[in-house]
């Protein structure tokens, strides 16, 4: 605490060169929210052996149609059937032994639109992460591939499958459910939550016309 009072204290010193400061930490405030518009599989948090229904969320984010949206099934995930979407053809991918291991669909999406695939699927019986590799065709474009890390340009995404009774596992003592891997993600949310509080006390600061001596 004693570190931001000192921080308002030399925004209050430099205010002119609070504003960009402030514009900046506003910016690194609202980025994660442009993020939103990736290709994303809902929902993001499941149960250990739930029979989920989930859904792929493509957005157009060019001014091109997307024309191909291919997704790859984790491991463990026992894919049973698909939703109609009209206007797009589905093309179920299988491996040697029948399961499914992936899904083709064929439309079109026009600019400024985006397209929801559902699918039901059995989850995987024990705590894991889910990752959606996802692979996006623009008319005439180099696909975009929707494989990368957290925080990447085109982040794959990833549900996390959680023990499917918590208390239980807990009152047994089996600590294999690892809770610290939901800390990263809610102190990411409490560091964006302090940069937007600093980003709008210092634009205060920034804005609020200088005391002249009397
Ligand atoms: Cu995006």
């Amino acid at each position: 605490m004693n570190g931001m009072l000192n921080l308002l204290g030399q925004m209050r010193r430099h205010a002119r060169r609070a504003t960009p400061m402030a514009l900046f930490s506003l910016l690194a405030t609202l980025t994660p929210a442009i993020a939103f518009a990736h290709s994303v599989v809902y929902p993001k948090k499941s149960t250990a052996g739930a029979y989920e229904r989930y859904v792929l969320r493509v957005p157009n984010e060019k001014n091109v149609a997307t024309t191909r949206v291919e997704i790859r099934f984790p491991e463990g995930l026992r894919i049973t059937d698909f939703q109609e979407v009209p206007g797009w053809t589905l093309q179920v991918l299988t491996d040697s032994a029948k399961r499914i291991v992936g899904a083709v669909w064929t439309g079109n999406l026009p600019p400024q639109r985006f397209v929801e695939f559902a699918f039901m699927a059995a989850n995987p019986k024990t705590a894991t992460s889910l990752v959606w590799p996802v692979y996006q065709t623009y008319e005439g474009m180099p696909r975009v591939e929707w494989t990368g890390p957290k925080g990447s340009k085109t982040p794959a995404s990833v549900t996390e499958i959680s023990p499917a009774d918590s208390a239980a596992v807990a009152g047994a003592g089996a600590g294999a459910a690892a809770p610290g891997a939901i800390a990263p993600a809610s102190s990411f949310q409490w560091v964006q939550w302090l940069a937007l509080v600093i980003a709008v006390i210092a634009l205060g600061v920034a804005i609020r016309p200088k005391d002249r001596a009397a």
